[in-house]
């Protein structure tokens, strides 16, 4: 069993506790410990067999037998036994953002509720509204947050998906009379959700059959929806639709081509073709006359139009064409453009790993630095620094920067943004900072004007230096709150704050379509991971495919700066303020 699958049952377990109505204390343990088990850079199975798993701070011995349990026999019978307690639907009802175990439990006491069904024709039915705790309003939000999952529940997160075509297109690759194989559709595209996985491969006639029956059999699906000899489809174990098609080697870059998309970017090229009197499908560029134009690959295609090569992330028809006639296109921005990463959480608040962990795995990456930046002091639950443990923070920050000669730890926070925009820490606690990030973690239900209030006076405190998760969305689970961007750009222009890209699959925030208006405002933007483990440093690359797909280059980005200029930069701020 891998860390992250035990991680994920230790979760479930805290979540059920609480759904039980057991007291907060025992549910915190577990969620605590499926974090310090996310996060160990030891062996799971060594930390077992040798005992050391009850040693480890954060996991006390109820914990540590629950865990010997599972990476010993692969299942945990107490964990068997408490799901067993609750109807399946119940926890399905989790996903309904704003239901926490509290209002399920309430439910499903009262009214008998047990599934997303049985809720959304409760709340159509008006039962709901008269329940103490619920209302109305609450009501009305219940049926929207319902919408909202059903409208994505066919979609998944992209790093999910990026994994598991990574090994599904290896595995092809791997089959013999397979000559070019690629990944298209919306994950080459570089989109923050999929629909489906959608590959595309070349090789001679004769040989096709075997290949599907090779994808059919050997990539472990879950179910064929269907299979041919152009195009085959399976239900993957976990859970997602891929599909293979192949056709023959000179027709490999016309379908790669067209199932890279997007739908929009094919509509214009298509219109581009005909004003020259070609056809352009899936099956290839051609004449008047069907005399076809030979293509060894997609940067032929593009130059049949006079067109430089578009990068995929690009092919959205949001103006990359007339770019890419023009000789515009930008020089994106990658992944070895980085010098440093921002925004980390150490276990001074709820990060999985120590302050020296998380500075030598980034100095291992081959970044110059790395900026802390721990929660802030009303963030009780994820066990947020108070000024005097900051404080704290710096002395440790201090002592092992004197032991690196080519490595540099910035000393930062992560401070929350009030109700009323003014931040959770005062201006003396601040200024002792190598840089401010500040973010909402509290009372997100806003509207557009109160977000954004809320948020551009924060801006005006002369010590920020990046504005972090600008909505507070996670994908598929909850909408940001919405914002007047104009108004927030130029505030961020106006007061020098950097806008982030948090990197963390889970949120992509800001969302890609509007880093170029960011852009015009004069605003820099940060990739940063918002790490909570050694790991999740890696999440930075993520981000950097986010950002290529909002058409970033090098200079747009903060955080490509070496740590010379980044140190100054950050001087900079602070001497604005004083
Ligand atoms: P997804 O799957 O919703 O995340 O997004 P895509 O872009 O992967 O969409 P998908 O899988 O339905 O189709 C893959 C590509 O095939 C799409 O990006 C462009 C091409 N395609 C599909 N349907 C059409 C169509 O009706 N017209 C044109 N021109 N291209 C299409
Ligand atoms: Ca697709
Ligand atoms: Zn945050």
């Amino acid at each position: 069993m891998e860390k992250s699958q035990i991680a994920n049952i230790l979760e479930e377990i805290g979540y059920l506790l609480e759904l039980k109505g057991e007291n907060p204390f025992k549910t915190r343990a577990y969620e605590n410990g499926a974090r310090v088990v996310k996060g160990l850079s030891q062996d799971l199975a060594d930390l077992v067999a040798s005992g050391e798993i009850s040693k480890i701070k954060g996991i006390g011995s109820a914990l540590a037998d629950k865990i010997t349990e599972l990476v010993q026999t692969g299942r945990l019978e107490y964990y068997e036994k408490l799901k067993s307690a609750f109807p399946d639907g119940l926890l399905e009802m989790a996903k309904v953002p704003g239901m926490g175990p509290k209002k399920i439990r309430k439910l499903y006491e009262e009214e008998g509720i047990t599934s997303i069904d049985a809720l959304e024709k409760a709340c159509q039915e008006n039962r709901i509204a008269g329940i103490e705790g619920f209302g109305s309003k609450t009501q009305t939000k219940i049926l929207e947050g319902i919408a909202f999952i059903r409208q994505h529940s066919n979609r998944h997160l992209y790093h999910q998906a990026y994994h598991v075509a990574e090994k599904l297109l290896d595995t092809i690759r791997s089959c013999s009379g397979v000559i070019r194989a690629e990944v298209t559709g919306s994950l080459r595209r570089c989109k923050e959700t999929v629909k489906d996985i959608d590959i595309v491969a070349s090789a001679a006639s004769e040989d096709r059959e075997g290949i599907m029956t090779f994808f059919t059999t050997q990539t472990a699906p879950k179910s064929i929806i269907s299979k041919g000899e152009t195009k085959s489809s399976i239900i993957t174990g976990g859970g997602m639709q891929a599909d293979l098609r192949i056709v023959a080697d000179d027709e490999f870059p016309y379908i790669l081509h067209h199932f890279t998309g997007s739908k929009e970017h094919n509509t214009a090229m298509r219109g581009l073709a005909k004003k020259r009197g070609l056809k352009m499908s899936e099956y290839g560029l051609f004449r008047e006359n069907g005399e076809r134009i030979d293509c060894a690959d997609e940067t032929d295609i593009f130059s049949v139009f006079d067109m430089a090569f578009v990068p995929p992330e690009l092919r959205e028809d949001l103006g990359e064409i007339e770019a890419a006639q023009s000789d515009k296109l930008p020089h994106l921005i990658c992944p070895d453009d980085l010098r440093g990463i921002l925004h980390a959480h150490t276990t001074y608040s709820d990060g999985a790993n120590t302050l020296r962990e998380m500075a030598e795995a980034c100095r291992t990456m081959g970044m110059q630095y790395l900026g802390i930046s721990d929660h802030s002091k009303i963030v009780v639950y994820a066990n947020g620094l108070s000024a005097d443990r900051l404080k704290k923070q710096g002395d440790e920050i201090r002592a092992l920067n004197d032991e690196y000669s080519d490595f540099r730890i910035f000393h930062g926070t992560e401070c929350d943004i009030m109700l009323d925009g003014t931040l959770d820490f005062s201006d003396d606690v601040l200024a002792e900072l190598d840089f401010v990030v500040i973010s909402v973690h509290q009372k997100l239900a806003m509207s557009q004007k109160e977000a954004t209030d809320r948020i551009v006076k924060a801006m005006q405190n002369p010590h920020v230096t990046i504005l972090g998760h600008p909505t507070g969305r996670i994908l598929l689970e909850r909408e940001g709150y919405p914002l007047d961007y104009d108004k927030i750009f130029a505030a961020a222009g106006e007061n020098n704050v950097v806008i982030e890209i948090n990197a963390s699959p889970y949120r992509f925030d800001l969302d890609w379509r509007y880093l170029r208006q960011a852009k015009e405002y004069g605003v820099k933007l940060s990739i940063n991971p918002d790490a909570h483990s050694t790991d999740g440093l890696a999440d930075i690359y993520w981000g950097v495919g986010i950002a290529r797909k909002g058409w970033l280059q090098a200079a747009d980005v903060l955080n490509t700066m070496d740590v010379g200029d980044i140190a100054n930069f950050f001087r900079g701020i602070k001497a604005s303020t004083s």
